[in-house]
């Protein structure tokens, strides 16, 4: 790799700096999930991921922007750490989007709302880019980590359109337009299912809450992460 992570000192405290700060990110983010499980009638996260870009990924990416690849320039990079949210329903993603805005510890510098104004592909999501301190050895850096939130029909069409074209430039315009068509027909798929979706829980907020039952079955859980752990 014609690169300047040569210094291997350095690039492991890289490494260890990006590694901190994805388990502070996990943790925050299992609390989040484990709060809605517990007091929620339902949980508005269907399942949550999170990862460190590949090197192979982080080169490509500052070649793309004319950047020198080295370690200065890796940090300037907004997600070499990353989790995505994946909900159910278009809503679920503004009470989560809510809840990660009230949690104090997601320090967040920046937002960009795909979902209202979707991307020139037809891509949709919400983004959130917050800032991570990690000290090591005495050094305080704010490592910068991306927050995707979609619902679960816009991580399909994104995770097919990533594999069909999204890296690839050898897709021909008509291709292009056809992946587009199919992002605006999930979109009224995601739409119809929402509205749905409000409907039933404005009939479940009108019929009493078995709230025993829910005290138990959250403790429950519980007991069962305890005893995996
Ligand atoms: P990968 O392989 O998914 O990690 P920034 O990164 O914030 O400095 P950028 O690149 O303009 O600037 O960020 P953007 O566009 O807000 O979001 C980048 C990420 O969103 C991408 O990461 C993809 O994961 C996703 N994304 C954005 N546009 C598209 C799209 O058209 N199709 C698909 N499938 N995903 C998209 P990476 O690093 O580019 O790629």
């Amino acid at each position: 790799m014609d690169d300047d992570y040569s210094n291997l000192k350095e690039f492991r405290e890289m490494t260890l700096y990006y590694n901190f700060a994805l388990k502070k990110l996990e943790t925050e983010l299992n609390i989040i999930n484990q709060e809605f499980s517990s007091f929620n009638e339902t949980n508005p996260i269907n399942h949550l991921k999170t990862r460190i870009k590949s090197i192979t990924s982080i080169v490509e990416k500052l070649k793309s922007r004319n950047m020198e690849v080295n370690i200065e320039n890796t940090f300037k990079l907004n997600d070499v750490v990353g989790a995505r949210i994946v909900c159910n329903f278009v809503d679920d993603i503004y009470e989560v989007l809510a809840k990660i805005k009230t949690n104090g510890y997601l320090n967040i510098i920046e937002e960009k709302d795909y979902i209202k104004r979707p991307k020139p592909s037809g891509y949709r999501g919400y983004h959130l880019i917050i800032i991570i301190p990690i000290t090591i050895n005495n050094v305080k850096k704010d490592i910068k980590a991306e927050i995707q939130l979609r619902t679960t029909a816009m991580d399909f069409w994104a995770s097919s359109e990533h594999k069909l074209n999204y890296k690839s430039t050898c897709m021909t315009n008509k291709d292009k337009k056809e992946l587009k068509k199919s992002a605006n027909e999930v979109w009224k798929i995601d739409l119809a299912m929402n509205k749905l979706a409000k409907k039933q829980r404005n009939l479940v907020q009108l019929k009493p809450v078995d709230t025993k039952a829910k005290i138990l079955s959250s403790l429950m859980n519980r007991r069962i992460e305890n005893e995996v752990y």
